[in-house]
């Protein structure tokens, strides 16, 4: 095939009538219209000077339009890198920057904002609005309806995904074709998705588990999507009765799970439900199931490898457990300090090696060199133990991560930034249990001698720099941060001793 990811995923619906996308305002894009503006897409970009293997950096609002971009990069051969909308300037200039994008496509609103970001990054810049406005569409819309993929192999770069690293820089996760469709593949028959399905779709699309999950999961068993623009709980639940499977994070179920109409008349009909990104609490799984009758099928996975392991479709959904691993993906138990296989049953460094393992991180050989071992096996830093059925389960992390739901946060970037505030010494930032988000972010300072920092000072600073998802929801100052001998944060302390904060009461 000329260009497997286009022509699997995308090329093999052209001219079908089948509806897509069902939008929130009532109407339905077909498969075929769908394609006719990726193909006008992709000549507005060819035209634009990006050229196969050149990034494309997008923050832009969730619409079909959005869906069309990445649909058009795969199809031009450049390498779609989706950002966060919630990302402030400062953190996206790093973005466009550093993956050398030579456009940057933004939300109108934004585009003064981002415009110095794009002039130092040597990026044009384009846009494209909720709406479906925006200079994109004014360029597009005279091009012509098909376009002539671009040829590409398994090996050539899809996408860009950038991940945060526990120390120092984010890193560019490089995902070629090959990851990104053997992934769906196993996907659509490991949970059993058809033509029939129709799923409800209120995740982000600039992620792993919104983008590559489930669209492409959708788009490979030629399926419909309810696309609504973000999880909205009333839209959900209005639309539910017109879904057989949902795809979500475990706030999406927690939220669910607080509403008197989410109950087993509305879920009856219900062929699926997926959860991801996040632990789901074995209570929550429990809920669930006298709620509505339905066990959620817990899978794992990253950004670096697309999906590892999945609960089974058929047969026992084991609460607290990601399941297996995934046909064709092999995954190992190892001694954090030797990287030896441990014996099963023993809690160690979750290991994963398949055709959905990444490339690597883009212009970085060496942090690519510590998390890729040359035979293959990625590192995941999740720390995890299989049962004596096989189930996996994950019991904690040996990297310093937050996830509050269902995105990552790093500490470090957010204890760089209490660093630098007026009056502060040091801190440290930890994640706590949160009701809603699973986790959430507390920040503990240290005063400089004499000094009072101004916390409503410190968050405003936050505010500026960081999305908002990142914003430590509490700053406590200390006398002093708990520290082991080898005068190391003991973070674990914190944690425990704060665990109650958001509690509720
Ligand atoms: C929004 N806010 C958040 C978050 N989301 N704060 C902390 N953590 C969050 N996840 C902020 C909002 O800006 C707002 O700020 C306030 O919190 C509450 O807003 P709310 O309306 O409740 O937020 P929301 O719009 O409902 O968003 C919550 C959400 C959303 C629906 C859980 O975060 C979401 O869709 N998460 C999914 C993330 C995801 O797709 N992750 C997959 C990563 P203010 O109070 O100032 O108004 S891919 C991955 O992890 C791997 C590969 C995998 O395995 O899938
Ligand atoms: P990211 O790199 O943003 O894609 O996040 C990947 C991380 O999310 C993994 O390394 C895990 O720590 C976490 N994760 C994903 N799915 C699950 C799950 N089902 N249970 C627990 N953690 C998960």
């Amino acid at each position: 095939m000329a260009n497997p990811l286009y022509d699997t995923l995308f090329g093999r619906h052209a001219g079908q009538t089948a509806p897509f996308l069902h939008l929130s305002d009532g109407s339905t894009l077909s498969y075929d219209a769908f394609l006719r503006l990726t193909a006008q897409y992709a000549h507005t970009f060819r035209d634009a000077g990006l050229a196969p293997g050149d990034r494309l950096a997008a923050q832009i609002e969730k619409s079909p339009q959005a869906l069309a971009v990445y649909a058009a990069c795969v199809q031009a051969g450049i390498v779609f890198l989706p950002l966060n909308t919630g990302y402030t300037a400062d953190e996206l200039e790093y973005f466009v920057t550093d993956s050398g994008a030579r456009l940057l496509l933004c939300d109108g609103a934004k585009a003064d904002a981002l415009a110095p970001v794009a002039k130092s990054a040597k990026a044009s810049l384009m846009t494209l609005n909720a709406d479906g406005s925006g200079s994109l569409p004014d360029a597009a819309k005279d091009q012509p309806e098909t376009f002539e993929t671009t040829a590409r192999g398994g090996d050539d770069l899809a996408a860009f995904l950038y991940t945060s690293g526990t120390t120092g820089r984010s890193k560019g996760a490089m995902l070629t074709q090959t990851n990104l469709l053997s992934n769906a593949e196993t996907l659509v028959d490991y949970w059993a998705f058809t033509e029939k399905d129709v799923l409800l779709h209120a995740l982000p699309i600039f992620h792993t588990h919104g983008l590559f999950v489930a669209t492409n999961v959708i788009l490979l068993a030629g399926a419909a999507m309810i696309f609504l623009p973000k999880f909205d709980q009333d839209k959900v639940i209005e639309t539910l009765p017109r879904a057989t499977t949902m795809m979500g994070v475990p706030t999406f179920y927690t939220r669910l799970l607080d509403d008197p109409r989410f109950d087993r008349a509305l879920t009856g009909h219900m062929r699926l439900f997926i959860s991801g990104s996040a632990p789901l609490l074995a209570e929550t799984h429990v809920a669930f199931e006298e709620r509505t009758g339905h066990r959620i099928l817990e899978r794992y996975g990253m950004t670096e490898t697309n999906m590892n392991t999945s609960n089974p479709y058929e047969g026992e959904r084991r609460a607290g457990t990601v399941g297996f691993p995934l046909p064709g993906v092999e995954l190992k138990i190892t001694d954090p300090d030797t990287g030896k296989t441990l014996p099963q049953g023993e809690i160690g460094l979750i290991e994963v090696r398949g055709p959905n393992v990444f490339k690597g991180y883009w212009n970085m050989p060496e942090k690519t060199a510590e998390e890729l071992r040359s035979d293959g096996f990625f590192i995941t830093g999740d720390l995890g133990q299989i049962d004596d059925q096989g189930y996996v389960q994950i019991v904690g992390r040996n990297k310093d991560l937050i996830i509050s739901g269902g995105y990552n946060i790093y500490p470090k970037e957010i204890e760089l930034l209490l660093d630098e505030q007026p009056g502060v010494l040091e801190s440290a930032v930890v994640g706590v249990p949160h009701p809603d988000f699973g986790e959430t972010v507390v920040g503990f300072l240290v005063a400089q001698k004499g000094e009072t920092p101004d916390l409503a000072a410190i968050a405003e600073a936050a505010g500026t720099s960081l999305a908002r998802f990142k914003h430590p929801r509490k700053l406590i100052v200390l006398d002093e941060l708990p520290r082991n001998t080898m005068g190391k944060v003991q973070k674990n302390i914190l944690r425990a001793e704060y665990g109650d904060l958001f509690k509720p009461a």
